[in-house]
């Protein structure tokens, strides 16, 4: 009998599979983006002020926003003007190649200074997917050997100390809690305190969600912050905010609020893989200037993904 050839996780074929999940996760957005550029494009002989106008209703319509659909369609005049675009194949190339520039201006790979423990204070509105992302987050982290400790720092919602426990669990890392009500600074401390005392590499801390425009939930989000750099100066190392990417252009005011008032290093875009909307990544980095570093495209553990420009714009179109 003929042996099945063994199946190696190469370099290779672990990233097809990281691109074959991004493209699946994009793929609400590639039909209204990308399905919508190619409709538009197709069969058109020239570039001309009419279908500049319908390129311009599928980005806004994709989210991209109106600055960043502006850049991009001058960037397009100008090659048009240029003689540099011939065919429909060369709008499309074009309009990729300053996509990704676009995604590439305000991207920075995430960065992994701090510590030991580095810790990541996560924060967002209700629901926009912080305690999830900490899960896989937890996964990540835990799969390139690190020790990584959680704290369940929503004391607030009923249910999100046994959410995270049910996380911490799942992933096999240690959890810190307190009973539901308690001070989620407290919480946040000992968690520090903890990571410090047992050698952690990572310590991640969730907070209840809260809306940008909370004065009062704010400050204590503030408090949390400050008590964490009293434990371990010069911590958090990185503040992160979750944001939901169906809410589209509405993401931009509610980041700037929270950068305002915390001081954002950087952010999660959650839920890509249920809206059209993903458009909204090309204006958060134009507007913005904060590095997107990870990408949620499902519920599951494994569906996080730093975020990558390149391989962005490229799922975006492939077919
Ligand atoms: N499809 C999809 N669902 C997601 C993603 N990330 C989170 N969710 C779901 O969104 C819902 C809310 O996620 P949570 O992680 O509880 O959000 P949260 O921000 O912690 O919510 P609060 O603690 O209530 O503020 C859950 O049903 C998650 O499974 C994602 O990338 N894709
Ligand atoms: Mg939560």
């Amino acid at each position: 009998m003929k042996e099945l050839p063994e199946k190696v996780e190469t370099e290779e074929n672990k990233k097809t599979g990281f691109f074959a999940r991004l493209k699946t996760g994009l793929s609400k957005t590639r039909n209204t983006l990308a399905g919508g550029i190619d409709q538009i494009v197709h069969g058109r002989a020239k570039v001309d002020d009419a279908l500049l106008d319908e390129l311009e209703e599928v980005l806004l319509l994709a989210d991209v926003g109106i600055g960043a659909t502006g850049a991009l369609l001058d960037a397009l005049k100008k090659e048009v003007a240029a003689e540099r675009i011939r065919n429909q194949e060369d709008v499309m190339r074009s309009l990729k190649a300053h996509m990704a520039r676009l995604l590439k201006e305000g991207h920075s790979p995430e960065a992994e200074a701090g510590g030991p423990p580095r810790v990541i204070l996560v924060i967002g509105v209700n629901g926009s997917g912080k305690t999830t992302t900490i899960g896989k987050l937890a996964r990540r982290w835990k799969s390139e050997g690190k020790k990584v400790l959680l704290a369940a720092g929503d004391t607030f919602r009923a249910a999100a100390i046994e959410q995270m426990r049910v996380w911490a669990e799942r992933e096999g890392v240690p959890c810190i809690f307190q009973k539901s009500g308690a001070d989620p600074s407290a919480v946040a401390y000992d968690a520090v305190q903890a990571g410090v005392a047992r050698a952690m590499d990572v310590v991640i801390v969730d907070t209840a969600g809260r809306l940008q425009t909370n004065q009062n939930l704010m400050e204590e989000l503030k408090k949390v912050k400050r008590v964490i750099s009293k434990v371990l100066p010069g911590a958090p190392h990185e503040t992160l905010l979750v944001l939901d990417a169906s809410i589209g252009q509405n993401s931009i005011s509610q980041a700037r609020l929270f950068h305002e008032a915390m001081g954002i290093d950087g952010l999660v875009m959650t839920k890509l893989d249920g809206t059209g909307k993903g458009g909204v990544l090309f204006s958060i980095t134009r507007e913005l200037k904060i590095p997107v570093r990870y990408i949620g495209i499902g519920e599951k553990a494994e569906d996080l993904q730093p975020f990558d420009p390149a391989a962005f714009v490229e799922a975006l179109f492939s077919r």
